[in-house]
């Protein structure tokens, strides 16, 4: 499984860190919400799902977490803790997030609206899905 992490545009100088993202440039899509998750209790894990046709960018904005991608046939561990890299989770693409750092704030751009239709949140249900695609 390809990882796609990108680099976005940092603009650093004596007064600190400026990093711009735009759609269609940096995030291969156009960005129809952003959501964010911070205040993760140690030990707590979240994700555990695909998306049936939602796209996404993960950013560890602050502190760090891992993601672990599967793509049904191969797991990949990401470990996120650069505010100025993305992680691509395109659709069909199991993720799970644990390890958040306390002070971790997660930003994720996603391509559309929240639908909770688009969720496989079932592992045995992605496997079907993924694997009959
Ligand atoms: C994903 C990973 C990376 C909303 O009402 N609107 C929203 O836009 C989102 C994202 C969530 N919600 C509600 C649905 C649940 O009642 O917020 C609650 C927590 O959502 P969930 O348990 O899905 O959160 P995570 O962290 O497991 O997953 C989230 C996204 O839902 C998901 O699309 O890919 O982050």
């Amino acid at each position: 499984m390809e990882i796609k992490t990108i680099a976005f545009p940092l603009h650093s100088d004596k007064r600190g860190a400026l990093v711009a993202v735009e759609q269609l440039k940096d995030i291969p899509f156009e960005i129809k919400r952003i959501y964010y998750i911070y205040a993760v209790q140690p030990g707590d894990q979240r994700g555990f799902h695909a998306h049936k046709t939602l796209d996404q960018v993960l950013v560890c904005v602050n502190g760090s977490c891992k993601v672990l991608l599967d793509d049904g046939k191969e797991k990949r561990l990401i470990i996120l803790d650069k505010p100025y890299e993305g992680l691509s989770v395109p659709r069909h693409i199991w993720h799970e997030m644990y390890d958040f750092s306390p002070d971790a704030v997660l930003l994720v751009m996603a391509s559309d609206l929240y639908c909770e239709d688009d969720y496989l949140r079932n592992y045995n249900q992605f496997l079907t899905f993924v694997n009959g695609k």
